[in-house]
């Protein structure tokens, strides 16, 4: 624990954990965001990491710190840098590596290697106390397998003796199937001897599962990256659970952020098919006039409006925009 204001160690015990879902930093606005999208996000982790250092909690990023593994500006690494004090557990997400495992090339490993972030997982859990309990945090980075069950390492048995049993906690970067998530592959299962599963990858907030003596929870996360209805319903919070003796107190806090329609451009109303070429001019040039920093709807645009030009002109209109498109949300 550091204490925000002086940064010195406090000493001060942990009461909790504070859950922080895929902040996706990256140096350019995603998609249809019209705001200063880089400042934004980092702001709110750094907003994020305060209210745990206030609260005593212990930190951890759920995966997708970033969005692109690689060519994140110096800046951006060098201000985590300097906000990633004290202890600060964390997975790599598919976003934080080009390849399928985490590499020295990846800038996430660059945070790893300054000892800013400790990466948890089957082989090395963080043990330590939080409340009146003995805390054991695992997890599986994105495609590291989930496990059947965990076995509690010898350190938590020893340091837990004559106290209440261990909470133990499992962090995931995985497509489970949870519903209101269509794309999940990976079914709620009673993980043996874990309390609880935390997975960040689905990026809004969904319903508890619980599964045997595991609860799944499916937080959301910090950045809205695409203008969609579920977006929009998406309220960015973090998850901070509080450990009691017998129990623990899960609460959602809510991130300070900009209403949706601030940081989103409005949606483009599709030009009427009889019109012609010349309302096609006039809905290119108003989406210029909100031009997006990935080309996100230039893209849906002409694609719902070149039909009305020749295959051959069609086609090359399509080549030129996908050159310019952005990518990647999830
Ligand atoms: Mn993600």
């Amino acid at each position: 624990m550091t204490d925000p204001v002086t940064e010195k160690p406090t000493g001060r015990p942990y009461v909790g954990l504070l859950l922080i879902g895929d902040p996706h930093l990256e140096s350019r606005p995603p998609g249809h965001r019209r705001d200063d999208y880089p400042t934004v996000i980092l702001d709110k982790l750094a907003w994020a990491l305060a209210y745990a250092a206030e609260n005593r909690l212990l930190p951890c990023i759920l995966g997708d710190l970033f969005d692109k593994p690689r060519d994140n500006p110096n800046w951006m690494l060098v201000r985590l840098i300097d906000l990633l004090q004290g202890e600060v557990l964390g997975l790599y997400g598919n976003h934080d590596c080009a390849e399928p495992e985490l590499r020295e090339h990846d800038s996430l490993s660059v945070l790893v290697g300054a000892g800013r972030l400790k990466l948890v997982s089957a082989d090395s859990p963080w043990i330590g106390q939080i409340g009146p309990r003995v805390v054991v945090i695992g997890g599986s980075s994105y495609r590291q397998p989930l496990p059947r069950g965990f076995e509690l390492p010898e350190d938590a048995r020893v340091v837990s003796q004559g106290g209440p049993p261990p909470l133990v906690v499992w962090l995931a970067h995985h497509d489970i199937l949870i519903p209101g998530y269509d794309d999940g592959r990976i079914r709620p299962f009673a993980m043996k001897g874990v309390d609880l599963v935390i997975n960040g990858h689905i990026h809004r907030r969904l319903e508890d599962i619980v599964a045997g003596s595991t609860r799944w929870l499916t937080p959301g996360n910090i950045s809205r990256r695409a203008r969609s209805d579920a977006t929009r319903e998406h309220v960015p919070s973090v998850l901070r659970i509080d450990v009691l003796a017998a129990d623990y107190r899960v609460e959602y806090v809510e991130v300070p952020h900009r209403p949706f329609d601030e940081v989103f451009h409005e949606q483009i109303v599709d030009v009427p098919q009889e019109s012609g070429a010349s309302a096609f001019v006039t809905g290119l040039a108003e989406l210029q006039a909100r031009r997006t920093a990935s080309g996100a709807g230039l893209t849906e645009f002409l694609s719902q409006n070149v039909t009305q030009f020749s295959p051959a002109v069609a086609a090359e209109i399509m080549h030129l925009a996908t050159e310019i498109e952005g990518n990647g949300n999830q």
